[in-house]
């Protein structure tokens, strides 16, 4: 079966690239893995993978070459290496990176005659092959197309746009999401182990307040789509301005650090200095554009 999936080069075996080495040993396809400190290949090899010598020799074994390291620093040493074997390859960066580290290296890679798409990754390790895990791509389409089925193997696969950096903005977005909720999450643990209550107890009314506020997104997505930050208000900015000063008056009453949130207060109180208290939240949109 082996011989009819297209073979592929990963370069990098941490947590991630070894998740994806073997969804794609899994999947049927032939791999060439290599990865800097020698020992990591080792279960992929007991599972059919072939371990490269240098990233040279992974990358000359394939057409089609992952890149999954640390970050853009690795890539650019790993790549660098390899550069000679580089011409008439397809350059699949699966690394956490900015959009400007990814249009830089997608022309450091063009130069050299590879093709490139750069890739976000929405799922960790262990989602990798199961549902749910998507990752982001962005760059030279054709190559998206011809190995699709490659990259559908590690989850859902999505496309968005030929700029090679709209992959790792996605990504960035969507983590820029997840750190703000963590942020806020974290604040509330804090504040209710201040008392003695433990975080296991709380957390199923923190999980479902978090789920029940989910439909904020979309109404705040309408909002800053139209500039109308005044349509359909529930909350307005003055009422929540005024009650913002509660946290971190809370949080000094608690012995609790206020600096994970404490951002937010100073352009909540702008905004609405500004005559925009009669408004939603959403409007400090306005205040971080620079
Ligand atoms: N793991 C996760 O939860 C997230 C999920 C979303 C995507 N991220 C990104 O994926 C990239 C790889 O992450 P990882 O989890 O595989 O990371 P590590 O397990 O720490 O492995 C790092 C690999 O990078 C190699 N490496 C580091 N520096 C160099 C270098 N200068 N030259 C060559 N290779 C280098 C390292 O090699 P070694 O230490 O084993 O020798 C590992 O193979 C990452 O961008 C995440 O943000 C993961």
């Amino acid at each position: 079966m082996s011989e009819e999936r297209t073979p592929v080069t990963v370069l990098g075996l941490g947590a991630m690239g070894s998740a994806l080495a073997g969804a794609l040993l899994t999947a049927g396809h032939p791999v060439t893995v290599w990865n800097r400190s020698a020992g990591k290949a080792a279960p992929l090899v007991e599972r059919g993978a072939v371990a490269a010598e240098t990233a040279s020799a992974a990358i000359a074994a394939n057409e089609l070459v992952i890149v999954c390291l640390l970050e853009d620093r690795s890539v650019r040493d790993v790549l660098g290496a390899g550069a000679d074997a580089l011409a008439g390859k397809v350059v699949v960066n699966l690394t956490n990176g900015t959009p400007r580290q990814a249009r830089e290296l997608d022309e450091w890679v063009s130069a050299r005659g590879a093709s490139f798409l750069d890739g976000g990754i929405m799922a960790i390790p262990p989602m990798i092959g199961q549902a749910g895990a998507f990752v982001f791509y962005s760059g030279h389409r054709p190559s998206f197309d011809a190995h699709r089925a490659v990259f559908d193997v590690f989850g859902e696969s999505r496309y968005v746009g030929d700029d090679p950096g709209f992959a790792a903005l996605h990504d960035l977005a969507l983590l820029s999401g997840m750190y703000g909720q963590m942020a806020g999450v974290l604040q509330a643990f804090a504040l209710i182990r201040s008392a003695g209550i433990a975080a296991g107890e709380f957390a199923p009314l923190l999980q479902g307040w978090l789920t029940a506020m989910g439909g904020y997104v979309e109404r705040a997505a309408a909002q800053i789509d139209s500039g109308d930050y005044g349509q359909d208000v529930v909350s307005n900015l003055a009422m929540q301005e005024a009650a913002f000063g509660n946290f971190p008056a809370v949080a000094q009453d608690q012995g609790v650090s206020f600096e994970l949130l404490a951002p937010l207060q100073p352009l909540l109180k702008r905004r609405v200095e500004d005559g925009h208290g009669a408004e939603d939240v959403t409007g400090v949109i306005e205040l971080l554009k620079k």
